[in-house]
């Protein structure tokens, strides 16, 4: 059975997410990451040594890492297929920037704003730079109720789980209402309640 190690909240929510909408089995180890210790007892640094979630370790014990590529193999491997374009498509090239736009552009802007060292001047310059990342997701989703267009897809709970962080670090959603129609779709899915259920998270 695969594996993900997570951390509840974090960016291993959009694994967590997939896994359950792919309806493929799998366990759950939590990686406390102050400690780097998981819940069943080892160092994680040498599950993954960089040492941050999520990891999705296959049934052979081969691991993935980093969040698009654990999306893509998810969808990759989906027993009823649709979650991810085929590879080679233009389809595909096109989930591909928007999985790198949200890990590189929006998930990476967040860092600094968690972090309790940041400079408090340093901080409008880097929630406007994310302002303007989420603005053009925006325009998107003014077009179509998913990322991809009309069907949902690996993306959607890779940005669900970014939108709700906004809230987290004061930049108000609501200033772009498809983005909030979009949480609310999101949120209602069956696999997302069951997630946040799991992880305790009260969003
Ligand atoms: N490039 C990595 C980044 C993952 C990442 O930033 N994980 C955060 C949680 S959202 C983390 O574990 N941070 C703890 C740390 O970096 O020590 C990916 O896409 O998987």
């Amino acid at each position: 059975m695969m594996k993900l190690y997570y951390a509840p909240g974090s960016c291993s929510l959009a694994a967590h997410l997939v896994l359950l909408e792919t309806g493929l089995p799998f366990e759950l180890d939590r990686v406390d990451l102050a400690t780097r210790r998981t819940e069943s007892g080892q160092n994680y640094l040498e599950i993954n040594p960089p040492g941050y979630v999520p990891t999705l370790e296959l049934s052979d014990g081969q691991r993935v890492t980093e969040v698009p590529v654990i999306l893509q193999y998810l969808g990759d491997h989906a027993p009823k297929g649709g979650l991810v374009p085929p590879a080679g498509s233009m389809e595909r090239y096109r989930i591909q920037s928007w999985l790198n736009f949200i890990t590189s552009e929006i998930h990476k802007g967040f860092g600094p704003l968690f972090a309790d060292d940041t400079p408090i001047h340093y901080r409008p310059a880097l929630k406007d730079r994310l302002r303007q990342r989420f603005g053009h997701i925006a325009a998107q989703l003014n077009q179509t109720p998913y990322l991809m267009g009309e069907e949902f897809s690996i993306v959607d709970p890779h940005l669900w789980v970014m939108i709700k962080w906004t809230r987290m670090v004061g930049i108000d959603p609501d200033q772009w209402p498809s983005l909030v129609a979009f949480e609310t779709q999101i949120g209602a899915r069956p696999a997302t309640r069951q997630a946040l259920r799991t992880e305790d998270l009260t969003w």
